[in-house]
């Protein structure tokens, strides 16, 4: 068995990040966190790293603001796989990795980068909404940087969290289900893809010594988790014994809905319509060059929606 490729996680004490320090552990890879000097007086990341090293993960000192530190620090491991946040009110946190990038390109070492993703794939969402869009404008400037650095790379695409949209039936503005009504996307028909966020965490970290997935985008399309929002709810109500009232709204009141909303909730609500009206994470086959994790690695037995649901009972 060839040795286990040795992985820094950069974004590791984040909401995805913590689970991939996890996952790589689980997995028997030798594990590095970054351990930026910004995070200060944040005590419950600090604490959270502390905990990571007990788990037998190294800790590794350096900031995106500085670029010795972030080079000493890729030279240290094998594959690099970057969990760091999202769109949040207008912060461009996702062009931080660019930095990275320039890191990973000077140290020379790195077998593996695996950029920050984990959502639709950017490629296919040159037609989204404003201002949502910047999330899939920002992730494909990285990718033309990993490329124009010639950096071996995997794109994780996983779909929807069910953090955020399976405990509340993809309703927005909540994270737990609701118990009376409930808002269908137009006829609630189109396909939707849920999964775990530890399941993310798991079929990420199986790819990154996998040759199947050199310089590929692996989509992650558990099957029985590929539902409609009808199916989600319906899923929700044989596990609460009763039906809930259902409200439709269309693709025009739910888009005119952005009006006078802050810049969170637009971005939200485009993703959202990209999602649950335009079917945007199923309407499209996986084809040469892509990967399906489901396929690649079936020994993940990866939790089902109504597995994930009743925590919530
Ligand atoms: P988090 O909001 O949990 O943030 C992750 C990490 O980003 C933080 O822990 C921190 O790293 C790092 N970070 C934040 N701000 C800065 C900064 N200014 N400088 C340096 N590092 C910073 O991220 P998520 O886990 O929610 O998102 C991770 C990825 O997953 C994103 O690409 C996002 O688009 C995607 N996503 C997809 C969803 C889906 O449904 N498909 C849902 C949510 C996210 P540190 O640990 O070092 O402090
Ligand atoms: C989801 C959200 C949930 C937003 C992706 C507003 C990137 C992706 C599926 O921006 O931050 O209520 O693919 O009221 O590529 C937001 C992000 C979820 C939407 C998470 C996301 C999904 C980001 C809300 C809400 C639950």
């Amino acid at each position: 068995m060839a040795l286990k490729s040795k992985v820094l996680v950069v974004g590791g004490t984040g909401y995805l990040g913590k689970r991939i320090v996890k996952a790589s552990l689980a997995q028997g890879h030798p594990t590095y966190v970054l351990q930026r000097p910004e995070i200060g007086l944040d005590i419950d990341k600090l604490q959270m790293l502390m905990s990571f090293k007990e788990l037998g993960a190294h800790l590794i000192e350096a900031s995106f603001s500085n670029h010795r530190s972030l080079v000493d620090a890729m030279k240290q491991v094998d594959v690099v796989i970057c969990a760091i946040s999202g769109v949040h009110f207008r912060s461009h946190n996702i062009l931080y990795q660019l930095k990275l990038i320039d890191a990973i390109k000077e140290a020379g070492n790195v077998k593996r980068f695996l950029p920050s993703e984990f959502g639709m794939d950017p490629a296919r969402m040159g037609h989204a909404l404003e201002p949502g869009r910047v999330t899939f404008d920002e992730k494909m400037t990285v990718r033309k940087a990993i490329l124009g650095a010639s950096i071996p790379f995997t794109y994780v695409s996983a779909n929807c969290f069910a953090g955020y949209f399976v405990g509340n039936l993809s309703q927005m503005e909540r994270l737990t289900p609701p118990m009376e009504k409930v808002t269908i996307y137009g006829d609630g028909n189109v396909k939707a893809i849920f999964l775990n966020e530890d399941d993310i965490a798991a079929y990420t970290v199986k790819t990154i010594d996998d040759p199947r997935t050199l310089n590929k985008t692996v989509y992650l399309r558990p099957p029985e988790n590929i539902l409609t929002q009808r199916e989600l709810v319906g899923i929700w109500e044989k596990l609460i014994g009763k039906q809930l009232e259902k409200t439709t709204i269309s693709s025009q009141d739910f888009l005119a809905s952005m009006k006078g909303m802050d810049y969170a909730t637009q971005v939200g609500i485009g993703h959202f319509y990209h999602i649950f009206y335009e079917g945007c994470l199923a309407n499209f086959e996986i084809g040469e060059g892509e990967e399906e994790a489901s396929k690649l690695y079936p020994e993940i037995n990866y939790t089902r929606v109504d597995e994930y649901l009743k925590r919530f009972l």
